[in-house]
């Protein structure tokens, strides 16, 4: 799809981000001089507060990539990071206005480059925004690219993506990305659980609530399960799928017999979460 049209269509969903400057692959310059003090502050507080959740709940590797990246009060200087990043596992960050279309986003992650947007939510939003913003694509996703086995299943990922005969195989992996990349959970041997997707570690009420909450749905991580489970986008999720290892989840994608994974999934009825 081209910039243009996807601006119209987006926008018309009255959605932010400006795709006016959109190069063809939906990347923009992060103009850094651009944010303001108040835009500043935000990334500050929600840093500030979910770092403190994140000691206790997240998964080490993510603490080592907020530290290794040197991730800090202010607004992060995506190429700056790159630098970092790339010598860490070769991935690098891209900003763009926001939510792309799936084939580009599949593109870059495929080229070991996250997509990240370039714009912070206001303070009136700050428990809760419906799209990702700059503090979910990179808080939430950015740290664990440090760790190799898991920026090669998000490179896995993006190639996967490109190779997906139709959209309904597209979904299903929209819902593997979801239950693993945005609200997956570990917990390795006999170790205590950890939260690692990103949907998580941006959110304040669903990271302790996932790790921790009595109330929540916690299931073994089952590949063909996730690629059909459907998912509700604005609640907390009715399940949360735990894995044993992040190997696991890069030879699920790994495996050769992935396109007949893939179809046989897309073909079989869409997985209740409630009955899980
Ligand atoms: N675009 N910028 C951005 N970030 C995402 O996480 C994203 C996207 N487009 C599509 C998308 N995610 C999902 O549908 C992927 O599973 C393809
Ligand atoms: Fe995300």
């Amino acid at each position: 799809m081209d910039v243009a049209a996807y601006a119209d269509s987006y926008a018309a969903e009255g959605l932010r981000g400006d795709y006016r400057d959109c190069r063809d692959d939906f990347t923009i310059d992060q103009d850094y001089a651009a944010y303001s003090s108040v835009d500043h502050t935000v990334w500050q507080v929600l840093y500030e507060r979910q770092s403190k959740l994140a000691a206790d709940l997240a998964h080490p590797a993510f603490l080592d990539g907020l530290r290794n990246l040197h991730v800090g009060t202010r607004i992060p200087n995506f190429d700056a990071v790159s630098d970092q990043l790339y010598r860490r596992t070769g991935w690098t960050l891209v900003a763009v206005p926001g939510l792309i279309p799936g084939e580009a986003f599949f593109a870059h992650l495929a080229a070991r480059r996250f997509p990240t947007t370039d714009w912070i939510r206001p303070p009136a939003e700050l428990d809760y925004i419906v799209e990702p913003d700059l503090f979910h694509d990179f808080f939430g996703h950015v740290p664990l690219l440090t760790l190799p086995v898991f920026a090669d299943f998000m490179q896995l990922y993006g190639q996967a993506g490109q190779a997906a005969d139709t959209r309904a195989q597209a979904e299903a992996l929209n819902r593997l990305y979801w239950y693993t990349a945005e609200y997956g959970l570990i917990r390795e041997g006999d170790g205590p659980l950890k939260a690692y997707g990103a949907g998580l570690m941006s959110s304040a009420g669903e990271l302790p609530h996932a790790v921790q909450g009595r109330d929540a749905k916690r299931r073994p991580a089952q590949f063909e399960t996730m690629l059909r489970t459907t998912a509700d986008i604005d609640r907390f999720q009715d399940v949360y799928f735990v894995l044993d290892s992040f190997e696991d989840l890069f030879q699920a994608l790994h495996s050769e017999d992935l396109p007949a994974k893939l179809a046989a999934a897309a073909r079989a009825p869409r997985v209740d979460p409630k009955t899980l």
